[in-house]
């Protein structure tokens, strides 16, 4: 298996943030080692003698053990999953932020165990209605918030789902230490941020979390009025052509599209200012991209194609990018250029 550091798009070595080229998203599931990798802290050191607590607003604090874990019964899901701030290289001014092209996205096989599961150990309180859960990573301590760890709560509606997974696999192997070794929360629908790696805590809340990736970072700032990220806004790519190849006239363009809030009902897709619709094939799961595609004639010269996905809450791709400070949720309509000869 080749190692990622020479199959991903590095976008920051340390702590590692790196994306997946586009050569692997034209595939349906992403190779492993091609994977996009968002780390906000270094990465802890995984031990056999890991385990999870859960603790907070609960009957009994429990701890599970990677053996517990492990005979308990497995499930496993593919889906997509995207870092909220893809995309961000494509808004003006470019926010601050890790500089995201377009392959912070991936698509991926996981297997684990259900977070319901191991609520229902430690038996969560009547008047619960927040899971936090808690990363191992921790970076450098600032006086005014304490050691700021990678911590994100989530409704307990979406905590108690049967999907939502506590996940020790992907790809039927361990994880690696880059995707949360040897724990993980994934949580479908969600942009990435809400699943937690290195899961070392979970706690259930009786009023809602506010700390710090929850209120200063992995929020839609928009002149002050701030929202937590959550759901993955409905987004489509064109994996083929690829921007800037040499094409033919007689071409099928290809890609994907998917949304947090529902399925994708249509994709349209633009040759310069004509919109087609596009072709739709089943996803490969519910929380998989959905596939499109379009067989067209094109003219030749430089040519723009654009797609645009709406999905069953009736929520389009808008056309222009809806700007905010910390630059998340970019999912405006992209335009790919090509340039036909025949
Ligand atoms: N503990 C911890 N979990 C984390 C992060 C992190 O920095 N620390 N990054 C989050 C973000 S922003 C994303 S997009 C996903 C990326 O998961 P991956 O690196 O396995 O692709 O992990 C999430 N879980
Ligand atoms: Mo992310």
């Amino acid at each position: 298996m080749p190692d990622r550091a020479s199959v991903l798009d590095v976008v920051r070595a340390h702590p590692l943030c790196a994306e997946t080229p586009l050569a692997l998203l034209q595939q349906p599931v992403t190779p492993a080692p091609g994977v996009y990798v968002r780390s906000n802290f270094e990465t802890p050191a995984a031990h056999a003698n890991w385990s999870i607590v859960i603790s907070g607003d609960v009957e009994h604090v429990t701890r599970v053990t990677l053996d517990a874990l492990a005979a308990m019964p497995q499930h496993e899901l593919l889906m997509t999953m995207e870092c909220a701030g893809n995309g961000r290289l494509g808004m003006d001014p470019v926010p601050e932020g890790e500089p995201w092209q377009y392959g912070a996205v991936s698509t991926t096989r996981w297997r684990g165990v259900s977070l319901a599961t191991l609520l229902a150990q430690a038996v969560p309180a009547r008047t619960a209605v927040e899971v936090l859960a808690c990363g191992a990573d921790a970076g450098p301590r600032d006086d005014a918030t304490g050691i700021v760890r990678f911590e994100r709560a989530l409704p307990l509606d979406v905590a108690m789902h049967p999907d939502t997974l506590v996940a020790t696999h992907m790809d039927g192997d361990p994880l690696t230490a880059d995707h949360g070794a040897p724990v993980r929360l994934v949580v479908p629908n969600w942009y990435g941020m809400a699943s937690v790696k290195w899961l070392a805590g979970v706690q259930l809340l009786s009023a809602p979390y506010t700390g710090y990736f929850q209120q200063k970072r992995y929020v839609y700032d928009v002149d002050g009025d701030v929202r937590p990220v959550s759901r993955a806004l409905v987004k489509s790519m064109i994996v083929s052509p690829m921007p800037q190849q040499t094409t033919t006239p007689q071409c099928t363009v290809r890609g994907w599209a998917w949304s947090g809030s529902g399925a994708i009902t249509h994709v349209d897709v633009a040759v310069n200012s004509r919109w087609h619709r596009a072709t739709l094939s089943a996803p490969a799961s519910p929380y998989a991209w959905t596939p499109f595609s379009l067989e067209v004639a094109l003219p030749t010269g430089n040519v723009m194609l654009r797609s645009r996905a709406t999905d069953a809450t009736g929520e389009t791709q808008p056309e222009a990018i809806v700007w905010n400070r910390l630059g998340y949720g970019n999912n405006a309509v992209r335009a790919i250029p090509v340039l036909v000869r025949s």
